[in-house]
């Protein structure tokens, strides 16, 4: 790898973008050539992980990272090559073989791009620019509560495929049913009419349909289901049989919907018993990239009693989904539009609708995933209304079957008084709120005298509440930082909750300790913050046996 502050292997010294740059892969052909960088004699990094917590001159770098690697590939014949990204933080140019194969914009969601007429037998060599500079139109945009890490986040992979190939598919129960399957499959190549047969051999189903000239089958029928549930962790084997390609997935049937202030899940009123989760990585700190980390992630929610988790503020890698849908976790997953976005800007629009695109195409199969969320804390406005209005409307569009929502803000209207009234909850099916009562707003008592408001008649989940506190640092319940003010700040903040009728999920804020430049006091932040109810090194503060004890008050079904 190379590190470029100043993009010189992409911009000439006029700034234009230079038809040699480090993208060559070059070597000098004779002793008397100039070639200011070289590879070989670079250092390394590993793939995935970000690159801030891999070495200390690192630690706060924005800018670009040239990564290479050199492979051999022997490609059967009759078959396609695809090289597929995890994420890339935050903007990534790919070249190989010195060649531009694309571009892709967004750190937290997958891409891909064909290489089957550019790869060669032996020695290959692949190119990523990565670049993870901050920008104002960007998404997210300057200013963010976590840690900018950037680079090649998560697994790169090299995909071999039949040349038609099954491309994607959608395999849920249809909206408001329990026992209708519907969706579709789409093959990517030249043979598009294709019999497709769907198998759930559990289930007994084996159902055949037809691709059309553009490759796309609607694929419909019943079937009696087992369905997925926190108590009943229930997947299919589910297989994708066309006449090029066969692929196989594990998918969990449920409904979920909305009814006045209730939500159901298959038909059944639930309580949200979550927390909210960064995908900082457990003990080592940096981005979380492997199944174990989500294990760990995951299996702290569960010891804190939660059956879902709020993925904020920005898709999270798939182990962590694929997790959730095996232990029975309710996922709410969200974009990063966080905060002071370019809502007038076309360009960011358009960006933050194909972040939301990619994130539903990943994880739509998951049972999990129950609501998608487009927006946090955003300040009203018209331009951001119809900006978060279309994305929504795009999201129905493309999943009619979850629940879609924002983490929204409240306002005063008297001393006591909180009232939801963001002209956004009306196109939302799930209000999500954040307050931060007793931290920001007053002293913990204060929420004791509140009284919560809705304009809207639809179910809340506080999406976000709690307080910083170091682990292992005490005193007494008013002072900042200690365990025992968070522990207090938690018990006023529930009695405040339990009193909200039309509240159906609590995620506090958070799960643990994560990263963010933003919070610099020495001795206690040390640039984390440090809302945790875990710390960064895993221990427990006193507010996680609060939020354990209010969850243990529900009985199984998940209600109290
Ligand atoms: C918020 C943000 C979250 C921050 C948190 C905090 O409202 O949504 O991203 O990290 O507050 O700790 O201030």
């Amino acid at each position: 790898m190379l590190v470029d502050p100043y993009e010189s292997g992409f911009y000439d010294y006029r700034y234009k973008p230079s038809a040699n740059g480090y993208f060559k892969d070059a070597k000098p052909k004779s002793k008397s050539d100039l070639i200011e960088y070289d590879f070989d004699r670079s250092g390394t990094l590993k793939v995935p992980g970000d690159w801030n917590t891999q070495s200390d001159q690192l630690f706060f770098y924005e800018g670009t990272i040239w990564y290479r690697k050199s492979f051999d590939y022997e490609r059967r014949p009759n078959t396609r090559l695809f090289v597929y990204f995890g994420a890339a933080n935050y903007f990534a140019d790919v070249y190989l073989n010195g060649e531009k194969i694309g571009q892709h914009e967004g750190g937290f969601t997958p891409f891909n791009f064909e290489i089957t007429k550019l790869v060669r037998d032996t020695g290959n060599s692949l190119i990523v620019k990565v670049d993870n500079k901050r920008r104002r139109d960007a998404v997210p945009t300057l200013m963010t509560d976590w840690w900018n890490y950037g680079g090649l986040t998560r697994h790169v992979k090299l995909v071999e495929t039949p040349a038609t190939f099954v491309h994607d598919y959608f395999i849920q129960l249809q909206k408001g049913s329990r026992n209708r399957v519907s969706g579709w499959v789409k093959l990517d190549g030249d043979k598009h009419n294709q019999k497709i047969t769907v198998r759930i051999p559990e289930a007994g189903i084996s159902k055949s349909f037809t691709t059309d000239a553009s490759g796309s089958a609607a694929i419909d029928f019943t079937a009696d289901l087992k369905l997925w549930s926190p108590e009943n962790l229930k997947l299919y084997d589910v297989a994708i049989e066309a006449e090029t390609d066969q692929v196989r997935d594990q998918i969990g049937f449920r409904s979920i919907e909305t009814k006045g202030t209730d939500i159901l899940l298959n038909g059944r009123p639930i309580f949200l018993r979550g927390v909210c989760i960064h995908e900082e990585a457990p003990l080592r700190g940096g981005r979380a990239y492997s199944r174990e980390d989500a294990l760990t992630l995951l299996g702290w929610a569960k010891e804190l009693g939660a059956n879902f988790v709020r993925l904020a503020h920005y898709p999270h890698n798939e182990f962590i989904v694929r997790e959730a849908d095996r232990m029975g976790i309710m996922v709410w997953s969200e974009i990063p539009v966080y905060w002071t976005i370019l809502w007038e800007n076309r360009a960011t629009f358009e960006n933050a609708r194909n972040q939301l695109t990619e994130m539903i195409a990943r994880d739509k199969n998951r049972a999990a995933v129950v609501i998608w969320s487009v927006a946090n804390e955003t300040p009203l406005g018209d331009a951001r209304l119809s900006f978060l209005k279309n994305l929504i409307s795009h999201a129905r569009s493309l999943d009619s079957t979850r629940l879609m929502s924002a983490a929204m803000e409240r306002h005063y209207t008297d001393q006591t008084t909180q009232m939801i009234d963001d002209p956004l909850g009306e196109y939302l099916d799930v209000l999500g709120c954040n307050e931060y009562v007793g931290w920001y707003d007053g002293l913990p008592e204060k929420a004791d005298r509140l009284e919560w408001k809705s304009k809207y008649e639809k179910p809340l989940v506080m999406s976000e509440f709690g307080g910083d506190a170091l682990y292992g640092h005490h005193g007494d319940p008013l002072t900042r930082w200690t365990e025992e003010y968070q522990e207090n700040l938690y018990q006023h903040q529930l009695n405040m909750l339990k009193k909200i009728p039309f509240l159906r999920g609590t995620a506090p804020w958070i799960l643990t300790d994560f990263r963010s430049p933003r919070r610099p006091l020495p001795g206690i932040q040390d640039y984390w913050n440090r809302k945790g109810l875990i710390s960064n090194r895993g221990e427990k503060k006193k507010a996680f046996y609060v939020m354990q004890q209010y969850y243990r008050e529900f009985n199984a079904e998940g209600v109290r």
